[in-house]
């Protein structure tokens, strides 16, 4: 491959004519933006541990008062975008929210599509469209782009939850924006109680659900079941992972981020395939370590960890019992928009 043409190897003169009329020559710039067989992510692996955000985060909790904060988030921002982006990946937006007993984080909506993981506590709730979804460690709750939601809390201990948003990609694309509303009532029935049993789902009068999001919690008692099922029922197959999904149309559960959950088995080493997407590690249960390239990072409950996309993903489950992680990752996007990759040897 050729050497190109450098800007310093233009006339001073010449760059100044083309920058004077918003002009830019190409070919200083073109390996940049297309590198040679592989992309140059600026999405660097990184760790955050539980244990070095909750003390901040309760901090925040003496410091800012719910009504200062509408929403008492610390951001896991990506270095390798710069903290100021707040973004952990190019798609993906995480955070760390704290709600205390008798506060209310108020009713809105945005463009961006949003889920919450619970980390801890109990007696919190997040409400959408009038549907009141409880919060208890490891429920999956979706709200989906244009969904009114609201986050209240009636229990004893503080709540934490971690906030997954497609919120960069918004950003990138000028269309991210809120609206507030009054308090929402609690109206509509709990929708995941129609969809307890997989194959089959509501049909009054011979009608199947016409709703774009039929069911807002994936409670994390059921998938918890159903990965300890499949692990042992099936104890050859390598990587016990589900998928989250429309129970309706079996679609991935939002448009642009794949929300999952696997179990490692009892001291599992699990490589993962080499994927174009970057992804993110949760761990809901137990404790592993993550190996991305040559870098290892111990991950303990709660811990959440980021790896670029094209990037070898190495697991590991460094207790003698099952280890549940959720992850999240950018796989609907790209396969929309026909980039999806998955460069494993066969
Ligand atoms: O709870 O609605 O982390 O609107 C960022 C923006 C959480 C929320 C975030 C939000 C929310």
């Amino acid at each position: 491959m050729s050497e190109l043409g450098k800007l310093e190897d233009l006339p001073q003169e010449y760059r100044d004519a083309l920058t004077k009329l918003n002009l830019v020559p190409l070919w200083p710039s073109l390996r940049g933006v297309m590198p040679a067989n592989k992309p140059r992510p600026h999405t660097v692996p990184t760790l955050w541990k539980y244990q070095d955000i909750k003390p901040l985060l309760l901090q925040a909790g003496e410091l800012t008062p719910i009504e200062k904060a509408e929403r008492r988030v610390l951001v896991l921002a990506n270095p390798g975008h710069t903290l100021e982006k707040m973004q952990a990946s190019p798609a993906m937006y995480l955070g760390m929210q704290l709600l205390l007993p008798g506060e209310w984080a108020s009713s809105h909506r945005h463009t961006p599509n949003a889920i919450r993981m619970i980390v801890e506590g109990e007696g919190a709730y997040t409400t959408v469209e009038g549907e009141k979804c409880y919060m208890s460690r490891g429920d999956l709750i979706l709200t989906p782009t244009g969904m009114w939601h609201e986050h209240g809390h009636d229990g004893q201990d503080p709540v934490v939850w971690l906030d997954v948003l497609d919120l960069p990609l918004a950003y990138y694309l000028e269309v991210s924006y809120h609206n507030d509303s009054a308090k929402q009532e609690n109206v509509n029935a709990s929708t995941e109680t129609f969809y307890t049993t997989g194959g089959v789902v509501p049909s009054p009068m011979f009608e199947r659900s016409k709703k774009q999001y039929p069911m807002y919690r994936y409670p994390w008692t059921h998938v918890r079941r159903t990965l300890e099922n499949m692990a042992q029922v099936q104890p050859t197959v390598e990587m016990v992972s589900v998928t989250y999904v429309n129970p309706e149309t079996g679609d991935d559960a939002e448009n642009i981020l794949g929300f999952y959950a696997m179990m490692l088995r009892p001291n599992q080493t699990l490589h993962l395939p080499v994927r174009s997407p970057s992804i993110v590690f949760h761990v809901i249960e137990g404790a592993c370590d993550i190996q991305v390239e040559a870098t290892n990072y111990p991950l303990q409950q709660a811990d959440t960890c980021c790896a670029p996309g094209y990037t070898p993903v190495t697991l590991k489950n460094t207790l003698n019992q099952p280890t549940f992680l959720f992850m999240t990752d950018e796989t609907p996007l790209h396969r929309k928009l026909g980039v999806f990759e998955n460069r494993t040897k066969k």
